[in-house]
């Protein structure tokens, strides 16, 4: 038996290193590096956890995914992520469109001002000609797009009055992240915009340094206690923020082809999960995501379709500037899909 012993550790050591030592051999790395803007416990959050833990567990630890929360891998920045991704700083993202959209500027076709009526028509657009299009775009650029998630769409909230006409927005401060369409938009309106990142922007609100603010209810404002700071809120949809799950070329290049499949089913895992989370409870008849609201003392403005015809008018000059900067043709094809998505 104790003859056997050495025997037996040269066998195991063999078993459990020369796998690895493979892998070394292939260029893994020990950690890989994913960049989200918010912090963990947000549904944007556990979806980037949900992703590397897929990964993880799928590929036997080969890929480990480390989660870097609340834009640390940019100190702060959020508007720098895209450029620390393609630089791969950041090997995986879990990322929103907004903040990549001052780099790459087809991204702010999600950014025009009343475009998408509701999810049947995001989907349209990302599932369809328009999101394989954009995939194509960030190859280009050194990234790859493998699943979208989301945050979803941004409601307007404030500490002043119920918002139910553009008037009622008349030199309200409003905090926007520093992307340039925002500024137009909330300009357009006559609101009086102020960028800053997000990390900023919550201390921003507890001092009341801006009146207001709009981000997704379900994945941003109940998890962060929106009604702390603001009493009145407004559906309004006036954008849409959907979030893209991306790994950098060069990263995704170096691992085997059976690893990519895990990497990219993982990421249509964790993105539908995401989805499906920051969905409920913000259409009927479910809307228990707006009674939250309501119960914890905040007043709730529902746009209809013709509330939002006047928004939108308003916001036409936005609407004009930028279909040049996201490019006509891809402003065409995502309009055909959402008519398509309407009948
Ligand atoms: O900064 C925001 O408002 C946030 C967290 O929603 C984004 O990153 C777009």
């Amino acid at each position: 038996m104790l003859r056997r012993k050495p025997f037996l550790i040269i066998l195991i050591t063999m078993v459990l290193v020369i796998p690895s030592l493979a892998y070394a051999a292939k260029g893994y790395k020990n950690e890989y590096k994913l960049s989200v803007v918010v912090g963990p416990k947000l549904p944007w959050g556990e979806g980037a956890t949900k992703f590397a833990d897929l990964v993880r567990e799928r590929t036997q630890g080969r890929i480990n995914i480390k989660v870097y929360t609340s834009s640390s891998l940019m100190a702060g920045k959020q508007t720098n992520e895209f450029l620390i991704h393609r630089k791969g700083v950041a090997d995986f993202c879990f990322a929103s469109t907004i903040n990549w959209s001052t780099t790459i500027k087809p991204l702010n076709l999600f950014n025009l001002p009343f475009f998408f009526p509701d999810y049947k028509a995001l989907d349209a657009v990302t599932q369809g000609e328009v999101g394989q299009e954009l995939g194509v775009l960030l190859k280009e650029k050194g990234v790859t797009l493998l699943a979208w998630g989301e945050n979803g769409f941004r409601e307007l909230t404030n500490s002043k009055k119920p918002v139910a006409v553009p008037a009622d927005l008349e030199g309200m401060k409003i905090r926007v992240v520093g992307t340039p369409i925002f500024i137009d938009t909330m300009k357009a309106l006559g609101a009086n915009p102020v960028n800053m990142n997000w990390g900023d922007a919550q201390v921003a609100f507890q001092q009341g340094v801006v009146d207001g603010q709009e981000n997704p209810v379900v994945a941003i404002e109940i998890p962060v206690k929106i009604w702390q700071f603001h009493k009145y809120a407004t559906i309004w949809r006036y954008v849409i923020d959907p979030l893209m799950i991306t790994v950098n070329n060069n990263v995704m290049k170096s691992f085997t082809p059976e690893d990519q499949e895990i990497i990219r089913q993982a990421a249509i895992e964790a993105g539908q999960w995401q989805r499906e989370v920051v969905r409920k409870g913000l259409i009927a008849p479910d809307l228990s995501a707006l009674e939250t609201m309501k119960e914890n003392g905040m007043e709730v403005t529902v746009l209809d379709q013709a509330a939002r015809k006047q928004f939108r008018e308003k916001t036409a000059s936005v609407y004009d500037k930028w279909v040049d900067v996201v490019g006509k043709d891809l402003v065409d094809k995502a309009e055909k899909a959402i008519t398509a998505s309407q009948q």
